[in-house]
């Protein structure tokens, strides 16, 4: 297994996070001092595993960037694996292989709510301490969702910007993730509802999904483009959506014309705010909510906490954090980028 070692690196890392958790409200400012948290838990170092949907999002590239920095503070080890392919079954043998090998606690952003669950239910009882981040299962497959915004506030940020860029009236597209992505379901539900009680005159066309990949997330903005001539913008709410996007859109006759927001990294949609192809949109700091979920897995794993609602714990250089209802702990609120602000972020 791969380990990442403790490394000057994951201190700067740590130092990034804490530069950009200006937005990460309801954070109180914690001592930073979590000493005691590696000791307990048995002799042996915590060993995590970390599964992201897919590799090579850049997203998840900063999310386990924060929860490296976490590890190394805590003194647990941390490895990173996962499918090529956000399917809803491709995280499963990563799962089962996490289990086999002893791990002592899993960190997965689920591609699928409920096909995870035998597989995560036969972790939990070797022992594995099963944390979601990011993307959740349905709540009894695993002992705590680590949840960076609430879906209430995540929709309404999408739906304000796109509102404000189109002028409140006319059609509108959503370019999602995978189809069975518990997130963006769960946020475009919200939407959908927002849409219909605050925005009678702006029309949601169609939903298509670029399956958290580039190529057919480019490949559905075009055909978008093609179907619906008087489109007037899209909503990505993935990071990979947007980017690829905001790259068809930003050589195309639609730039400046066809509006895209959605929820993106300020290092992947920098040039395309500078060129003109974006005015603005949403995110939160993804190394803090790899940060906070690390350091919510190792409580778990020492006992400090069960999962139960009103349980506390300590973040690190975040701060204390408590379980909510359903076993969810929030990291804070949306942050909008434009070209006012982008410049600040290196994410
Ligand atoms: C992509 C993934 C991830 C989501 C972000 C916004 O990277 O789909 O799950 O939270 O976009």
């Amino acid at each position: 297994m791969f380990e990442f070692k403790r490394t000057r690196r994951a201190g700067v890392i740590a130092a990034l996070a804490v530069g950009v958790t200006l937005f990460a409200a309801g954070c109180s400012g914690g001592s930073g001092d979590s000493g005691s948290s590696g000791d307990a838990g048995g002799d042996e170092a915590l060993s995590i595993t970390m599964l992201p949907k897919n590799l090579g999002n850049a997203y998840f590239d900063t999310s386990t960037k924060g929860a490296t920095a976490a590890a190394d503070e805590i003194g647990a080890t941390l490895e990173e694996v996962g499918p090529s392919e956000a399917s809803p079954t491709s995280q499963v043998q990563y799962i089962q292989t996490a289990a086999q090998q002893g791990a002592g606690a899993l960190i997965v952003s689920a591609n699928d709510p409920e096909a995870l669950c035998d597989a995560l239910g036969e972790a939990s009882d070797a022992g594995v301490k099963v944390v979601t981040f990011d993307s959740d299962t349905n709540p009894d497959c695993r002992d705590l969702f680590i949840n960076q915004a609430t879906a209430e506030g995540i929709a309404k940020i999408q739906v304000d910007l796109i509102a404000e860029q189109i002028g409140d009236a006319g059609q509108i597209a959503v370019l999602s993730a995978s189809a069975n992505a518990t997130n963006q379901n769960a946020w475009i539900e919200t939407m959908k509802e927002l849409l219909a009680a605050d925005h009678p005159n702006i029309e949601l066309v169609e939903v298509v999904y670029g399956d958290d990949d580039d190529q057919t997330s480019f490949d559905k903005t075009a055909a978008l483009l093609q179907t619906y001539p008087e489109l007037k913008g899209i909503v990505s709410p993935t990071t990979v959506g947007i980017s690829a996007a905001a790259r068809y859109l930003s050589t195309s006759e639609y730039k400046g014309k066809v509006a895209l927001t959605g929820l993106g990294t300020p290092n992947q949609m920098r040039e395309y705010v500078e060129d003109g192809t974006v005015t603005a949109f949403a995110l939160w700091n993804p190394a803090d909510l790899g940060y906070l979920a690390t350091f919510a897995a190792a409580a778990l794993y020492n006992g400090d906490i069960t999962g139960a609602e009103g349980d506390t714990f300590d973040a690190g250089t975040l701060g204390s954090y408590e379980v909510g209802a359903d076993g969810v702990v929030l990291l804070g609120d949306p942050y909008v980028f434009d070209a006012d602000n982008i410049g600040d972020f290196d994410f």
